[in-house]
């Protein structure tokens, strides 16, 4: 997959040497809660192109490095349906999700201690179906099923809200809310204290 991308981007300009895959990656920046961009709704990706492969593959390098197991466009401020996810130990379980759609869900409900890299810091326990079955296509168009349960059935759940504007937090009483808004708000103004003070 890296070196096809390699061939289709630079096989214009017919260079010589070989260029590292990772060299064509960026780190994307992630939004933090509470920015009012995490509540807009992402439309669904019309046309499989370059474009949309090398977003998968931006989000991807920017959820290993933070590290997490997924990643909504939502939170790299790209309003389309793509999600990227991996819950295995040892990062060879990655799963391209675009314009994913819930098939099914069971009646079944799970508890699970969730975060979000667009939350730092915070972990509390949100009430979701247990399985779910999901189709969705990857980068090539390929449209694709997957019967999950587990954390897998969790991840998937949480990052298409993403894809809906919807943050974990969301499902928690406002009084919680309000204390990891402001929580997260004077972390976001030490941040930007110490961004300032770094260019003194
Ligand atoms: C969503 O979340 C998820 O607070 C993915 O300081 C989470 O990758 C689905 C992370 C739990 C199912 C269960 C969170 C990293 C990563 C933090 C993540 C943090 C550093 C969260
Ligand atoms: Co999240």
């Amino acid at each position: 997959m890296h070196k096809q991308m390699c061939v289709l981007l630079f096989a214009p300009f017919s260079q010589p040497f070989i260029i590292e895959p990772s060299s064509l990656m960026s780190k994307l920046n992630i939004l933090r809660y509470p920015d009012p961009r995490l509540h807009k709704v992402a439309k669904p990706v019309a046309v499989f192109d370059e474009r949309i492969a090398k977003l998968a593959e931006d989000m991807a390098e920017t959820m290993y490095d933070a590290p997490g197991i997924g990643l909504a466009a939502t939170q790299v401020d790209v309003h389309e349906r793509v999600i990227v996810i991996d819950v295995s130990e040892d990062k060879s379980g990655l799963t391209v999700f675009i314009n994913p759609e819930i098939l099914w869900s069971s009646e079944e409900k799970q508890v699970y201690d969730e975060g979000c890299l667009s939350v730092p810091g915070i972990y509390d326990g949100v009430e979701r179906p247990a399985k779910v079955k999901v189709r969705a296509y990857n980068v090539k168009g390929e449209a694709f099923e997957v019967d999950a349960d587990g954390l897998l059935a969790v991840c998937i759940q949480h990052e298409m809200d993403h894809l809906m504007g919807k943050v974990f937090v969301e499902y928690l009483s406002p009084l919680k809310r309000n204390r990891i808004k402001t929580k997260l708000q004077k972390e976001e103004r030490e941040i930007s204290r110490e961004r300032a003070g770094g260019r003194r």
